[in-house]
């Protein structure tokens, strides 16, 4: 298939394909075709505008009409299951609708901005205000748990199993994240505004330290087990199910490209902000090698690179995203009654960066960005391994012609 291909359908497309065959149990959402060219540069993301990781055939969130309220994916349908199975046991099963967490909501709502990520797509798929109310609130109305010690949950399959994507979480990541970290939630409002079919509404389990998966869209059942392991569907092929965000930097475009000489070269990209956190973006420019950008991991040049400051932008004044007038709403976790970040770049989201490269001499070039954490770890360390997230340095290629 050729030109008239948007990005997205091409995205799309890809990750339909595999779709397709993970209802077979053959393959699996590893590895999609990355997005290729430039996103908008706006903080947070219109919900519409996420890159979208959604298995299922169909998708959940194509279906309309008499199909979606089967479904119990329509605000007046939805009701979440929260019951034990094998030997725990759980003294007050429930079933709650969406009026009643938006009942919660009144009392003990957070709103707080997190980036998704894919464990397996480089560069994060978009970045939201949420809004829910932490599962701890939830499992407290539930009474006694007994030999609960893991938490199994999915959203809707299309009442075929082997299309459940499953995800869990261990009992005291629930109930014992402390006050100055973010739990995992029940959300039900993006960018302020209830979140989309597409982006896995009514509700969608959001776990903010963690990779997309384990934020389990169009949810529908929170299971509490005896289990000790995960049986995450991501646990498959390798992937680490309980690896937390990594602090990484991507080019909003690894495409070649060509500037004028006598004008600054512009770059810019994200960085994601994991646990670690963010100290610094940095980058190293050299002469082309001719290997494509290709840098073996164990070559001698990595050793006398040379590597020099990134700018990370400092936070904006309109948030962008779809919110009324760009403007975030008073009460952010994470902000002052002024509305300031407490810290900057925020943990769990992307932080905009750029780089400037002055007077450079006609020839082509290849240039790497990198983060280091707040551990002094420079990526793609401390964990390099990518089946718990990708992290590999990237390199953009481009000459300044004369
Ligand atoms: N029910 C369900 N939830 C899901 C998925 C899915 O296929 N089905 N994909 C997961 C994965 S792998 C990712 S990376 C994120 C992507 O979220 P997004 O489509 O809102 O960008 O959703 C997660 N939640
Ligand atoms: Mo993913």
């Amino acid at each position: 298939m050729s030109e008239p291909l948007s990005r997205r359908d091409a995205f799309r497309l890809g990750v339909g394909v595999l779709v397709a065959g993970s209802a077979t149990g053959r393959v699996t959402a590893n590895d999609p075709k990355p997005p290729a060219d430039t996103p908008s540069r706006s903080f947070l993301t219109p919900a519409k505008d996420f890159e979208d990781v959604s298995r299922g055939n169909p998708i959940p969130h194509t279906l309309h009409g008499e199909a979606l309220v089967n479904a119990r994916l329509t605000p007046e349908t939805w009701r979440l299951d929260v019951a034990a199975e094998d030997k725990a046991k759980i003294e007050k099963p429930l079933t709650l609708d969406l009026s009643a967490l938006h009942k919660l909501g009144e009392k003990h709502a957070v709103r707080f901005l997190k980036a998704m990520q894919c464990n397996n797509i480089a560069r994060p798929l978009g970045q939201g205000l949420w809004e829910g109310v932490p599962l701890r609130v939830v499992l407290q109305a539930c009474g006694k748990l007994i030999d609960v010690r893991r938490l199994f949950y999915w959203g809707f399959h299309n009442d075929d199993p082997k299309q459940m994507f499953r995800s869990s979480l261990a009992l005291n990541q629930v109930l014992d994240a402390p006050p100055g970290e973010l739990p995992p939630f029940l959300a039900y409002k993006l960018n302020g505004a209830p979140i989309s079919l597409e982006r896995g509404g009514p509700v969608r389990m959001l776990v903010p330290w963690a990779h997309g998966f384990k934020s389990v869209k169009w949810l529908q059942k929170v299971a509490l087990t005896n289990r000790y392991d995960a049986n995450d569907t991501y646990a498959e092929q390798n992937n680490d199910p309980e690896s937390y965000l990594k602090t990484a930097a991507y080019f909003d475009s690894t495409k070649e490209e060509m500037y004028a000489a006598g004008k600054p070269v512009v770059v810019r990209g994200t960085a994601m902000v994991g646990w670690p956190g963010l100290e610094r973006v940095e980058y190293w420019l050299r002469a082309d090698a001719s290997t494509g950008g290709k840098l073996a991991e164990d070559d001698p040049a990595w050793a006398t690179a040379e590597w020099h400051p990134g700018v990370i932008d400092p936070p904006p004044k309109d948030w962008g995203g779809g919110l009324p007038d760009g403007v975030l709403p008073k009460d952010v976790w994470g902000f002052t009654a002024a509305g300031q970040p407490k810290e900057w770049p925020l943990t769990y989201s992307v932080a905009h960066w750029t780089v400037t490269l002055k007077n450079l001499t006609p020839g082509k070039y290849e240039l790497r960005v990198r983060t280091v954490d707040k551990n002094g770890f420079a990526q793609p360390e401390p964990r390099p391994g990518q089946r718990s997230g990708k992290n590999l340095l990237q390199c953009k290629l481009f000459s300044v012609t004369s």
